[in-house]
């Protein structure tokens, strides 16, 4: 099926999950929806709040920009606008962006009978930015413990974090969400490399089957994993990277507030050396 026809036979009305008809058409190549509609909305509003916020600001300089969360003084409260009441705006904006962005993928999602992966998996990222801009800070009582948005500015707000804690590197859950992030490369460049090393052959050879690809692991580790298997793992791997970020740094304040380092000792305190 080509994918004009096909694309006929899927660009019917139905499966939105708000709205009913309303905005259930497309422009062009792009699915409009309702949730485009409110995707565009909260975008365009936070991103003006942003170029707003640069403006009242010391600087242009794309590096410096700023948009600070409020004083911890404020707690959760709202803050002055150029006091932090901007970062907060922003930050609604920026969920209701993300948010309605998950909720189009769901409904193109359910126009075409698809699983919903693909939504869940922009789902775990979303999950991991609130859970620094509003879990973590509501657990903490001040919206202060946000991170800053600017480019050096969140990069300073991570190292402080990191030291507030001593050595972050010693925080378990921050190295399983590493590992995680760096098995999921060894993953896709493994995926990567061997499909193109079958699918793309140089000029005049024959293109290679599924069996090829299985047996070259077969004999290179003893263990395929299976055409449909890499990509679970694939999903699994990436997933587990997100939801470790997310439980790395909500621990660390609201129920671990000495340095990680320190949290090893439990091991030193095993009866078993006494
Ligand atoms: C949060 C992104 C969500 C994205 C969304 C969508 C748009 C739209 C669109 C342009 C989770 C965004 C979409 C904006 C734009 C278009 C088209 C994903 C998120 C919703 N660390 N560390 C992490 C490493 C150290 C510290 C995570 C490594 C030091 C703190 C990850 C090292 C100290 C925090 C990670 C290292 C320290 C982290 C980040 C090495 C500092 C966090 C990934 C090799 C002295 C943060 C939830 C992430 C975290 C975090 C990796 C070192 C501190 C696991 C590899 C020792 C304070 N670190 N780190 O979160 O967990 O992905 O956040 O040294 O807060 Mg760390
Ligand atoms: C391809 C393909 C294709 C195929 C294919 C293949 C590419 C076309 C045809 C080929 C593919 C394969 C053959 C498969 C490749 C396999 C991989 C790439 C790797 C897969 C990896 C995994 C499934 C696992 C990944 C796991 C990760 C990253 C995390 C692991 C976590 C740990 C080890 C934990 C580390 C522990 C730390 C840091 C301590 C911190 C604290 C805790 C763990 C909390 C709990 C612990 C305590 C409270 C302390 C107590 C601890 C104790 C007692 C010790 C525990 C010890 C541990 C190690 C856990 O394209 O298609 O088909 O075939």
């Amino acid at each position: 099926m080509t994918m004009l026809t096909f694309e006929k036979k899927y660009r019917v009305r139905g499966g939105t999950l708000l709205g009913g008809d309303l905005f259930d058409f497309w422009i062009g190549p792009f699915y409009v929806g309702f949730f485009g509609v409110t995707t565009i909305f909260f975008a365009t509003l936070g991103t003006l709040l942003i170029l707003y916020g640069a403006s009242q600001g010391p600087t242009w300089n794309i590096w410096q920009i700023n948009i600070a969360p409020p004083d911890l003084k404020y707690g959760l409260g709202l803050a002055p606008l150029m006091e932090g009441g901007l970062w907060q705006f922003i930050t609604i904006c920026a969920i209701g962006a993300f948010v309605s962005w998950m909720l189009r993928e769901i409904e193109i999602s359910r126009k075409l009978g698809m699983g919903l992966h693909v939504p869940f998996a922009f789902g775990v990222a979303i999950f991991a930015y609130v859970t620094l801009v509003v879990f973590r800070p509501f657990l903490l009582g001040a919206w202060g413990h946000g991170f800053p948005y600017g480019i050096l500015s969140h990069l300073d707000w991570v190292s402080n974090v990191g030291y507030q804690y001593l050595h972050f590197h010693y925080n378990p859950a921050h190295m399983i969400a590493v590992s995680f992030f760096f098995t999921t490369t060894l993953a896709l460049s493994m995926h990567g490399s061997l499909i193109l090393a079958v699918t793309n052959p140089a000029k005049g050879e024959p293109v290679k089957t599924g069996e090829h690809e299985n047996t070259f692991f077969r004999d290179d580790v003893g263990y395929s994993i299976g055409a449909l298997g890499i990509h679970r793992l694939g999903l699994f791997l990436a997933l587990s990277a997100g939801f470790w970020s997310a439980v790395c740094i909500i621990i660390s304040g609201p129920f671990w507030t000495k340095g990680w380092p320190e949290w090893w000792n439990w091991w030193l305190e095993l009866p078993v050396w006494t």
